[in-house]
């Protein structure tokens, strides 16, 4: 059985710089899911009247892009979008400014919401620039949405998740590789383990994959709750196994975020989460396997 992922928001909450500033309206607002176009609201960034006016988000990998959504604000100087070009590439010459563009907001289509599609462009950056004249830019969201290459193979199929312990009957280990990065534990989507010294959680790919990237999704509630915690990847169940290989150490994971971890295209068939330790728990949101080389990491 397959289906098709609904493409999620990469941009939500990743880190953003533009040309200037004023005030409150800093280059976040762009990217904190408030799609209010009222200035007023607090949703929204301004540049000064800057030549060239830009704004950029960081997706931290490489995406392929499919469409992106601009909330123009709407209580005042709505025109002042115009001109509006979205670019998406792997290059920060001149802030990223070069990169290849995907669409440009050329008139007022009378709604706040201006959609691009972009074709699968491939990028880790997407800029917003008005580019040749001298203007405030205003941005009251922008929305990436897009997939990263590869499937993730630890979700579906025929793979088969365990670990060390399980408290209540929540906590289960499938619920790291449901297909959902829902951080709030009492929404059902999170593993747990009880308290215990080393425990573990264990995905089984059933074929032997050559891995390019691990992506874990923490808990909200356990702030450093995968601090100090290994990704390992082998041929046998044992991590102890002299082929297994720790492809991570993870120094920390903010609570609720995913974070990817590069595993140079080490094969293996187990992917193990350990969590050295006395009294320790062991508590993942979300375990996704990416094979292939395609997606690039900037650490
Ligand atoms: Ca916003
Ligand atoms: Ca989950």
């Amino acid at each position: 059985v397959s289906s098709v992922e609904p493409l999620q928001n990469v941009a939500l909450n990743r880190e953003t710089v533009q040309s200037s500033v004023i005030a409150a309206y800093g280059p976040s607002k762009g990217v904190d899911g408030c799609r209010n176009g009222n200035l007023d609201s607090g949703c929204c960034t301004h540049t000064l009247e800057d030549l060239d006016p830009w704004w950029r988000v960081d997706l931290l990998a490489v995406y392929k892009v499919s469409a992106v959504t601009i909330i123009n604000r709407q209580d005042a100087v709505i025109e002042r979008i115009l001109g509006g070009k979205i670019l998406i590439g792997n290059s920060l010459d001149q802030n990223g400014n070069q990169n290849p563009s995907c669409g440009m907001i050329e008139s007022l289509d009378g709604t706040p919401t201006y959609t691009f599609q972009c074709n699968a462009m491939e990028g880790r950056y997407v800029n917003v620039i008005i580019p040749g004249i001298k203007r405030y830019m205003t941005l009251c969201e922008v929305e990436v949405f897009a997939s990263l290459s590869g499937r993730n193979q630890a979700q579906g199929g025929a793979a088969i998740s365990v670990q060390s312990s399980t408290s209540g009957t929540v906590g289960t280990a499938g619920k790291a590789v449901d297909g959902n990065r829902d951080a709030n534990y009492q929404s059902g989507s999170c593993t747990l383990t009880t308290v215990e010294s080393d425990p573990w959680w264990r995905v089984d790919l059933v074929n032997v994959y050559t891995i390019g990237t691990v992506m874990i999704t923490n808990r909200q509630e356990l702030e450093n709750g995968l601090d100090g915690a290994e990704i390992w990847i082998g041929n046998s169940t044992a991590i102890s196994d002299p082929e297994s290989i720790r492809c991570a150490v993870i120094s920390h994971i903010p609570s609720g975020q995913a974070f990817y971890f590069p595993c140079n295209s080490v094969k293996g068939r187990y992917v193990t989460v350990f969590l050295p330790g006395s009294a320790k728990v062991l508590s993942l949101c979300e375990v996704e396997v990416y094979y292939g080389k395609y997606l690039q990491f900037f650490t």
